[in-house]
């Protein structure tokens, strides 16, 4: 999968240099470029805002520079989505839908945003992470590109592991505990020492879902697929 991200702080991205998604990216399971907005700024100063239309607080960004910068990396097969809390709350059923995409191109907006005829011209889908106030697109686009490049083929050693599954079913994950079996007095419970599969695998799914009840019944009444 290749992304294309279209932003005016690309250093934002910086951590995505690290651990499993920076391995993905030097093995070329994803191919993941930065572009600075800015780069495309014919303005002499590569300004890339002014104030909103109708009056009132903060700044927009301006139409060319996006303009541009999305002319440079949209191809015919590509997707793109535009971060904002107008857009539909991202959830697993989503991130594997677009983990199947070959392009996605990923707008971040700052300030109040950016100029509703860009959105109306170019995107897709609107996304959003979350119901809270942020001061940018960038932690929204690094969601989804972790969210997706962990269901790239070859970027998780165990293609199985209980993330994936327990996610499918909705359900979250049963209490982890590794060694030492007693530490600083505190024990593992007697189950999971016993050896038993049959009786452990019968606790962890109780254990998930008393939590799923208790914590996320939400989760419980989501339509799986
Ligand atoms: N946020 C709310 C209402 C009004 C404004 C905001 C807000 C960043 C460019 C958008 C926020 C949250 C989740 C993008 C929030 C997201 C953003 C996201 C986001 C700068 C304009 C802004 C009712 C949600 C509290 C700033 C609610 N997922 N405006 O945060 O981009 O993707």
């Amino acid at each position: 999968m290749k992304i294309d991200v279209l932003s005016l702080f690309p250093n934002s991205f910086v951590p995505l240099e690290e651990s499993i998604i920076g391995r993905a990216r030097e093995s070329n399971k994803i191919e993941l470029k930065i572009t600075n907005i800015r780069d495309f700024s014919k303005d002499k100063h590569k300004k890339c805002d002014d104030t909103p239309y109708g009056g009132g607080e903060g700044m927009v960004m301006t139409p060319q520079p996006l303009w541009d910068a999305i002319k440079s990396v949209q191809k015919k097969n590509s997707y793109t989505i535009y971060f904002s809390p107008k857009g539909q709350v991202l959830d697993q059923k989503k991130v594997e839908e677009l983990a199947k995409k070959k392009h996605l191109v990923l707008i971040c907006g700052h300030y109040e945003g950016i100029d509703q005829r860009i959105i109306d011209k170019f995107v897709d889908e609107e996304l959003s992470i979350g119901d809270y106030i942020l001061t940018g697109g960038e932690l929204p686009a690094m969601v989804l590109i972790d969210s997706v490049s962990r269901l790239q083929k070859g970027v998780l050693h165990n293609e199985n592991s209980s993330q994936n599954e327990t996610f499918a079913n909705n359900l979250l994950e049963f209490p982890q505990y590794t060694k030492p079996a007693e530490f600083n007095g505190l024990k593992v419970p007697e189950i999971l020492l016993s050896g038993n599969h049959q009786e452990i695998d019968k606790w962890r799914l109780e254990q998930s879902l008393m939590l799923t009840k208790e914590r996320r019944p939400d989760l419980l009444k989501k339509k799986k697929e």
